[in-house]
């Protein structure tokens, strides 16, 4: 498979100039499990280590190879692992914070073209968390598609307004309802796939993403597994992972994500909520936060019907999540650089002795 089929094109190759070394190759990650890596290129899927100098260099975990991303490798002709040098920079990126306290963020993946976010009707289906990952791919400057799986579970009325209020909710989003059971919805899915492209499938645990895969490659190339009515407490897949489709598209396979953390930084909420964007323009206070301000439009909107309650509720909560972060974040650096004070200090104190 030529590289140009896994992704890789014009983009990729003017910063790969400048960063490959001679001996070295480029090669696309597959899967990362543990420390674990496999990469592949025209000569076929191979493991991967990081080279010692590369570990040593990293900086913070986000500097690691993930799922997607294009690396500098060597490969060994008596067939050993291949060494991972460097990571080219990433045209799109998909990740979240941390689960907890902490201000660090966790890569899913890399150069996504389009995320697909999966719920599952019923339990699993809430406008609240589609938001979370609308604003996740958003700041990441990925196009987001809306897949509803299972459809199979729910009566015809009950799909008719759970559609009905993922419309109203994402008027621009892309929506294809489907069933791996029955099979409804998948040909509608494959006819919209575009070799060379990736897309990334994310979700709670046991909506089906992994069943999808499988259906969409046509035998069980993964595992799935049995979940409980609620879905709750089961993890099926445990490493993220991409697959080529013989139609020649790229899907990646992600863990079901129980905490799903923003980061504060970038527009991806300003974008998922346009239209409180663009209502706010017409506040009368220029830094208005839409809450008790005289003058404020999207009061008004909400008050006169034009903009939904929940959606409105929807977006303070996650403009005080990513604020929260943001500020978490400035006292972290600020803490650091005291720390580096005191250790310079210290050290100075040391040389009088
Ligand atoms: N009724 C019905 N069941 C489905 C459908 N899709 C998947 N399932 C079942 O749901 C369960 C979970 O599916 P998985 O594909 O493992 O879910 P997942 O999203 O990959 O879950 P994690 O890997 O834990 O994140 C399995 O028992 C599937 O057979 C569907 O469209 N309808
Ligand atoms: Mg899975
Ligand atoms: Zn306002």
């Amino acid at each position: 498979m030529e590289l140009a089929a896994l992704g890789f094109d014009d983009w990729f190759e003017r910063y790969s100039a400048a960063v490959l070394q001679p001996g070295q190759s480029v090669a696309r990650v597959m899967a990362v499990d543990r420390g674990a890596f496999l990469v592949r290129d025209q000569d076929g899927e191979v493991p991967a280590e990081l080279a010692g100098t590369f570990r040593f260099a990293v900086g913070s975990a986000s500097d690691l190879p993930c799922v997607g991303d294009w690396v500098c490798v060597q490969r060994h002709a008596s067939g050993g692992p291949a060494v991972v040098h460097s990571v080219l920079r990433r045209k799109t990126i998909l990740r979240r914070k941390c689960p907890g306290k902490s201000v660090d963020f966790q890569m899913i993946a890399a150069n996504i073209d389009i995320a697909f976010i999966v719920q599952a009707c019923g339990w699993d289906f809430n406008l609240a968390r589609l938001d979370r990952y609308l604003v996740i791919a958003n700041e990441g400057a990925i196009e987001s598609w809306i897949l509803l799986t299972k459809i199979d579970t729910v009566s015809p009325s009950d799909l008719e307004d759970t559609v009905t209020h993922v419309r109203r909710r994402c008027a621009f989003a892309n929506l294809v309802v489907l069933s791996n059971t029955t099979g409804v919805g998948l040909e509608e899915l494959r006819a919209l796939l575009v070799p060379g492209r990736t897309y990334c499938l994310l979700g709670s645990s046991g909506v089906g993403k992994t069943t999808l895969i499988n259906r969409l490659i046509g035998r069980d190339a993964l595992d799935t597994k049995a979940v409980s009515g609620t879905g709750e407490g089961v993890h099926t897949t445990s490493r993220r992972q991409l697959l080529v489709l013989d139609g020649g598209s790229m899907l990646i396979d992600t863990p079901g994500m129980r905490e799903l953390g923003l980061l504060g930084a970038g527009d991806g909420l300003d974008d998922t909520f346009s239209d409180i964007r663009e209502q706010a323009e017409r506040c009368r206070f220029a830094d208005c936060s839409h809450t008790d301000e005289p003058g404020c439009a999207v009061r008004l909107a909400v008050d006169s019907g034009n903009l939904s309650e929940d959606r409105y509720q929807s977006y303070l909560k996650l403009r005080k999540e990513t604020e929260f972060h943001d500020l978490s974040y400035v006292e972290k650096r600020k803490k650091d650089r005291s720390f580096g004070r005191f250790v310079k200090t210290a050290q100075k104190s040391m040389r009088k002795l």
